[in-house]
């Protein structure tokens, strides 16, 4: 155990003026904060355009998912929608906005980004500091491609595969979706707040209404992440994509946390706090204890009883995915037999992402389970069966999914 600690109190630090810059974002920080008004204006062209905030996410109402769902797309689950791996086969290596699959504890809000404002504070920082969307933009220089899974993805199995129905969104495989996220490394702003060589823990939080359930308020959605993990490769995004967030990933700005659980990447981001001691919150007590890195996953780009043509030659295409390593190998099993076929790793192959794969297949007339079994580079491989949790967090089995061919 930590030292027992006694976390700052969220108090407001004062804003910072509203400073304007050029949007180069290599320039040092303190010149940045020292072009004035009328230098800018100096500036010109380029100067106005950094100027204008994006309204479009802004613009949509607060609902449970504001984006359209269409079926072809999406199984709705109200709050949550779940990607539909067949709509991915024309997909290249990012998914799109429009087709990323959305878990939301409460409802997306609908977030001004002219009066937006990122916290960060706590003891574990000399400087409390108050960004706004436009200061942040300036800093917007960092960029990752890395998945985001929900921990509960491939929940549905525990109970059609394994006999033991888990609680919760019954997720086949379509609660992961990979995108470029582009904005601010965390560590760059934790440096401007002052950081102390203390820090232990940071606490990101999201505007979104406070969860409750079953008459318990647990709280606006908050999880703490190691002071290690923060340093290394988080990224605050403002961008998903090349465009900027949409309200449903988390307008205006999110956290990514490359290879790590859904949960971990905070959406609509309001403050940050980092302490000199362990955090906690019902996110990483009550709710996904423990959870950290995803273990290595694969799904076929098919509907569930896809149909087939018999007899004809078809090529499977899939993807597979690991929060430890990049991907080593994907052996496909199309009969329930013993010996498995090594897949075609095709494109790119990167850490925290995924790879797509593909393997041609002559399917027999009649019903067949397709099994694809990954191995990522630290020499993870997906197991037959993973052992029962009452939430349903971390299938990782081998998915048996059924074709039809006729
Ligand atoms: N503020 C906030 N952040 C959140 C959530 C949420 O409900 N509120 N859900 C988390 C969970 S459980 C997951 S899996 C991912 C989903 O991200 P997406 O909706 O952009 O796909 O966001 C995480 N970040
Ligand atoms: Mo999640």
């Amino acid at each position: 155990m930590l030292a027992s600690c006694s976390p700052s109190m969220p108090g407001l630090p004062e804003a910072e003026a509203n400073r304007q810059g050029t949007q180069l974002c290599t320039l040092p920080i303190v010149l940045i904060e020292n072009v004035s008004r009328r230098d800018l204006l100096k500036l010109g062209g380029a100067a106005a355009i950094s100027l204008a905030l994006p309204r479009a996410a802004f613009a949509q109402q607060a609902g449970l998912i504001v984006k359209p769902l269409p079926a072809e797309w999406f199984v709705d689950y109200g709050s949550n929608a779940e990607m539909r791996w067949d709509a991915a086969r024309d997909q290249g290596y990012l998914i799109d906005a429009a087709r990323f699959f959305v878990r939301n504890h409460t409802r997306t809000p609908a977030i001004d980004p002219a009066t937006w404002r990122l916290r960060v504070f706590g003891n574990a920082v000399r400087r409390p500091l108050e960004l706004g969307y436009q200061q942040l933009e300036k800093l917007a220089c960092a960029s990752e491609t890395a998945f985001i899974e929900c921990a509960g993805n491939g929940r549905g199995f525990f109970g059609t595969q394994q006999g033991t129905p888990a609680s919760g969104t019954q997720w086949r495989l379509g609660a992961v979706g990979v995108a470029r996220w582009r904005g601010v490394r965390l560590r760059d702003v934790l440096e401007r707040a002052g950081l102390r060589p203390g820090a232990v823990d940071v606490m990101p939080a999201g505007l979104d209404d406070p969860y409750v359930s079953g008459g318990i308020d647990y709280g606006h959605v908050r999880r703490p992440l190691p002071i290690a993990k923060a340093l290394d490769d988080a990224l605050i995004a403002l961008e998903m994509n090349g465009k900027e967030l949409p309200a449903d990933h988390g307008f205006p700005a999110r956290l990514v946390v490359p290879g790590w659980v859904g949960i971990a990447n905070i959406k609509w981001l309001g403050s940050i706090e980092v302490a000199d001691c362990a955090l906690s919150s019902p996110f990483n007590t009550t709710f996904y204890p423990g959870l950290s890195r995803q273990n290595v996953k694969s799904a076929f780009e098919l509907g569930w009883d896809a149909q087939l043509a018999a007899g004809t030659r078809t090529v499977l295409h899939g993807r597979s995915w690991s929060g430890p390593a990049p991907i080593r190998k994907v052996d496909i099993r199309t009969a329930g037999g013993a010996s498995g076929r090594r897949a075609r790793l095709r494109g790119p192959n990167l850490r925290n992402a995924w790879a797509r794969w593909e393997l041609p297949w002559t399917p027999a007339p009649g019903r067949h389970e397709l099994l694809a079994r990954a191995t990522d580079r630290a020499g993870l491989t997906q197991p037959d069966t993973v052992d029962f949790n009452p939430a349903g967090y971390g299938f990782w089995a081998v998915v048996r999914h059924p074709v039809i061919a006729a």
